[in-house]
């Protein structure tokens, strides 16, 4: 999100709109036998993956998010666990974008089940934000079934805190004159944007709270943090002027990258390094757009043109190479039939979302590679392959798990290109 300077005096009015327990609650209405249990909606349910959100009523026994699934049964034995029907959870997320719509047309989707509204000068037709707001919880619950919580402030960022702040169901309003009241008692981990590194920073600075951050000098800041000390600066003191973007969410459904071989190959070796490449490049893709995505397709053809399409969905969305790599090398090595010859390879990234909803639940699975570090590592492999070609750097990690290249091993023409 941009942030900028005060607009402290401005007459803007945001809303922002979070469904609550999304996924679980689309579950509940769809399956009414299934209201008041705990639902517990996860990828696979048998398997080893996490949970992607928990009903309330889950919840209540410590089930969260990104949570092994084996820890959540362990929490909550009488859940009822169901595997992501992610198709019907992005068909509501359209409706409820089409509710919204009806208010403003200045909409900025922020993710599945989240989004921003203007609604600045919209009174006159619909009533004040705070009536807006009740009318669209009311339309939400009667069209759609399911309930949400409202923010409604000055700015983008005091909206999607005070959505938050009275979870679920909630419909919580923050005027600039309460940051003092509502923001500044808070540690620095719950100003969204500020994740864990950067509140651990601060911690070693001695500012833990929104009021110590915001009585540190701007200049103090910009020295530690560089432009990222603005925005801390801006948020402690409950400023935003980003703008509510309703251009934003136009992007591709699918970044995919496919090649058409030079020669017809059934040489095991070299398929695996075109599929390295792709993934490269369609990572390279996703975090040129600032998107993150879950779900893997592999596309073959064969010599007598038969095509296969198979897809596996990751436990978590990712914008790197190498978890592309895997998930489309483990497609290949189950369904490719070895000694056919490929003409045709592909490998696409869909179930796309902007990157910076999980930026924070990412680092909430640091492993050796903190999410910084690859997203560092990544960009400046970028800014090589921006200025040398696609060619010029290959991880040393994804090395070791793909045969080396060798010379005089021509990759294929890029043929067709789907997505942005
Ligand atoms: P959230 O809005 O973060 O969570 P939620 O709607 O389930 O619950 P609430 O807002 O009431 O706290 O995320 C929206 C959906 O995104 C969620 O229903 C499932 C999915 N999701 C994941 O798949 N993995 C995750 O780690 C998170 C946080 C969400
Ligand atoms: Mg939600």
């Amino acid at each position: 999100m941009r942030r900028q300077v005060s607009c402290a005096g401005s007459e803007t009015t945001i809303i922002h709109i979070d469904m609550d327990a999304f996924f679980a609650a689309v579950e509940q209405w769809a399956h009414p036998e299934l209201r008041g249990k705990p639902v517990i909606v996860c990828g696979d349910p048998d398997g080893r993956g996490v949970v992607s959100t928990a009903s309330y009523e889950a919840r209540a026994f410590g089930v969260r998010s990104a949570m092994p699934v084996k820890e959540a049964r362990r929490l909550c034995p009488q859940g009822v666990f169901l595997s992501s029907h992610l198709s019907d959870y992005a068909a509501i997320s359209e409706r409820l974008l089409e509710v919204y719509r009806r208010y403003t047309p200045v909409v900025e989707p922020f993710s599945i089940d989240e989004a921003f509204l203007d609604v600045t000068g919209c009174e006159r037709l619909h009533g004040d934000a705070v009536a807006i707001a009740r009318s669209i919880k009311e339309e939400v619950r009667r069209h759609l079934g399911l309930t949400c919580s409202v923010g409604v402030a000055p700015n983008k960022f005091l909206a999607k805190m005070a959505s938050d702040m009275h979870k679920p169901d909630g419909l919580t309003v923050i005027q600039a004159e309460d940051v003092p009241r509502v923001i500044w008692p808070l540690p620095v981990g719950k100003l969204y944007g500020v994740g864990e590194k950067t509140a651990g920073a601060l911690a070693s600075m001695g500012i833990t709270t929104a009021k110590a951050l915001a009585e540190v000098p701007v200049e103090m800041l910009t020295a530690r943090f560089g432009v990222m000390g603005r925005v801390l600066h801006d948020v402690a003191n409950g400023i935003d002027s980003s703008p509510v973007d309703p251009g934003v969410w136009e992007r591709p459904k699918s970044v995919g990258r496919e090649t058409t071989l030079a020669e017809d190959s059934a040489d095991e070796e070299a398929l695996v390094r075109h599929l390295l490449s792709l993934s490269e490049q369609v990572a390279r893709r996703l975090r040129k757009h600032d998107l993150v995505a879950r779900t893997v397709t592999l596309k073959l053809r064969y010599s007598d043109f038969t095509t296969l399409t198979r897809s596996h969905t990751l436990d978590d969305f990712t914008c790197y190479d190498e978890d592309l790599y895997r998930a489309a090398v483990e497609l290949f090595r189950s369904n490719w039939t070895r000694s056919r010859k490929v003409r045709l390879i592909g490998v696409t990234a869909s179930t796309l979302a902007p990157s910076h909803d999980y930026t924070c639940q990412l680092a909430l699975f640091e492993g050796p590679l903190s999410h910084e570090r690859r997203r560092s590592l990544a960009s400046a492999l970028d800014r090589v392959r921006d200025r040398f070609g696609e060619g010029a750097v290959t991880r040393a990690s994804l090395i070791d798990i793909a045969p080396r290249r060798r010379p005089g091993d021509g990759y294929g023409r890029d043929k067709s290109r789907k997505g942005g």
